[in-house]
């Protein structure tokens, strides 16, 4: 049992199927540790070191193709797909760049990932750097985890004095400079084309897609990004194939998922398993609703994704596709779990100061319409709420879906039509009697 340096308590021996927790005990980050277990080999295997034939770029990436990886980050996105829409042949330089800027509330597995198995995203990065002939790479690490911040770093240093990063790595003719980036704790910079901004030394506001990174990445040139558990994922597919990868999971949803399973649940943590692995079983690795209460309802992928009540959450398997059909999202894998003695109303008001706050103030709808959304929660919440501002609540975040520049003006929107389309009763509960309908909330 690890205590991080946030909220979550992690449990490290709480996973099935493992890929990237495997076998971590706290202690074992370092370099002859991970070897021990494996580390490496994935890396030597594509550069043919021990003997055998090096893989070819289309090689690598059509095992990712067929492990049917998706980004870890949020959108589940086909990580061999976009490592396909690298031009091979650019002229300039091209870069490769990890996404540790997590910030989702909820979610807390990459900075796991980082301060217990470094070296696993180190020769993820190092592989996918030799997929698409990208000679260096930087992790942009979120500002507010100093001793993660270090520990890479450290295991940065053990890498290059062994020849596993730098100038012809191994004795190959693959090179890869690979550096860490401490952030400034913005949720915002984990949108991927701000976290660029920022790397670049600008002020951390998104930039217009398209161009995706694919094509005008970091200081204009071919990018790709992808997030810190995705990268976590190759080592493991290179050894075992994209094939074995894909059977952990199931069609469409290949591997093992990392969940951060937080609220309202016995033994909050870190929880890897198979992706279709259902609900119920996952709740019950985290030892179930907490204090034996009923379940409520469930936000499944961080604070963006819409909440679902308990009903629906329990006929669920945790996979991108399973949730989508459910009316969520299954984003970056932050389980918000949530009794009955929880207020919606309350838990929302959370939700929409957050992105009030965080919003980068650049597109109008956004700007204003995450103030307005808090504000009109706050009031419902304070008893001061309107006849009215249910429907006014329902137009605003409907007039933010889909005009904004990023993604986050859709998260603001979302959990709120999630709330109010399965928990509308609460709200107008709080409206009618000014009162709440859970009378045990502290
Ligand atoms: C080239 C095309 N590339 C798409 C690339 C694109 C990106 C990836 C996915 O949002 C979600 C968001 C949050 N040519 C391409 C292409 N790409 N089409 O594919 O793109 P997209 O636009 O679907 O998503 P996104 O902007 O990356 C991410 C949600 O995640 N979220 C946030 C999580 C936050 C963290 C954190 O704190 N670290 O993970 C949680 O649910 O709302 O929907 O790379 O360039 N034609
Ligand atoms: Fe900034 Fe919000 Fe617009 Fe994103 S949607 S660019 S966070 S103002």
């Amino acid at each position: 049992r690890f205590q991080t340096t946030g909220s979550a308590t992690c449990f490290h021996d709480r996973h099935i199927g493992a890929q990237i927790y495997a076998g971590l005990n706290g202690s074992n980050w370092g370099l002859a540790d991970y070897q021990a277990r494996g580390g490496y080999q994935a890396l030597r295997k594509i550069l043919g070191v021990d003997g055998g034939e090096p893989m070819t770029q289309d090689q690598v990436i059509a095992e990712v193709k067929g492990s049917g990886l998706r980004g870890r980050g949020g959108a589940g996105f086909p990580t061999g797909l976009k490592w396909s829409f690298m031009p091979r042949a650019f002229p300039g330089q091209k870069y490769l760049v990890c996404n540790s800027d997590e910030g989702e509330p909820g979610t807390c597995k990459d900075r796991d990932i980082l301060m217990y198995n470094p070296h696993i995203v180190i020769e993820g990065m190092a592989i996918a750097a030799y997929a698409m002939g990208i000679s260096v790479g930087y992790n942009y690490i979120h500002g507010e985890i100093f001793e993660v911040y270090d520990r890479f770093e450290a295991a940065l240093e053990e890498a290059r004095a062994a020849g596993l990063l730098g100038d012809n790595i191994l004795g190959s003719k693959h090179s890869f400079q690979l550096h860490a980036f401490h952030g400034f704790g913005a949720y915002i910079c984990g949108e991927e084309t701000a976290l660029l901004e920022s790397l670049e030394g600008k002020k951390g506001q998104p930039r217009f897609k398209p161009p995706f990174p694919a094509s005008f990445g970091l200081y204009g040139k071919p990018t790709t990004i992808n997030n810190t558990e995705t990268f976590a994922a190759v080592p493991w597919i290179i050894r075992n194939g994209g094939q074995a990868y894909l059977e952990c999971g199931k069609p469409n949803n290949g591997g093992t998922k990392i969940y951060s399973m937080v609220g309202d649940v016995e033994r909050p943590g870190n929880y890897e398993i198979p992706m279709g692995t259902p609900f119920s079983k996952l709740l019950e690795l985290a030892g179930g609703v907490k204090g034996g209460k009923k379940l409520k309802a469930v936000i499944p992928g961080g604070s963006s994704a819409p909440v679902l009540p308990a009903h629906i959450m329990m006929e669920c398997t945790m996979d991108y596709d399973s949730i989508a059909k459910a009316g969520s999202m299954l984003g970056s894998g932050a389980v918000i779990v949530m009794d009955e003695t929880r207020c919606m109303v309350k838990s929302l008001e959370r939700l929409a100061y957050f992105y009030a706050h965080e919003s980068c103030g650049q597109c109008t709808p956004c700007r204003e319409g995450t103030g307005w959304l808090h504000r009109l929660v706050h009031r419902v919440e304070h008893g001061e709420g309107r006849a009215d501002d249910l429907a006014l609540l329902d137009n605003v975040a409907e007039n933010i879906m889909g005009r904004t520049i990023c993604a986050l003006g859709d998260a603001a929107a979302m959990p709120v039509r999630g709330m109010l389309k399965h928990f509308r009763d609460e709200f107008v509960h709080h409206v009618d009697h000014k009162t709440c309908t859970v009378p045990s909330y502290v």
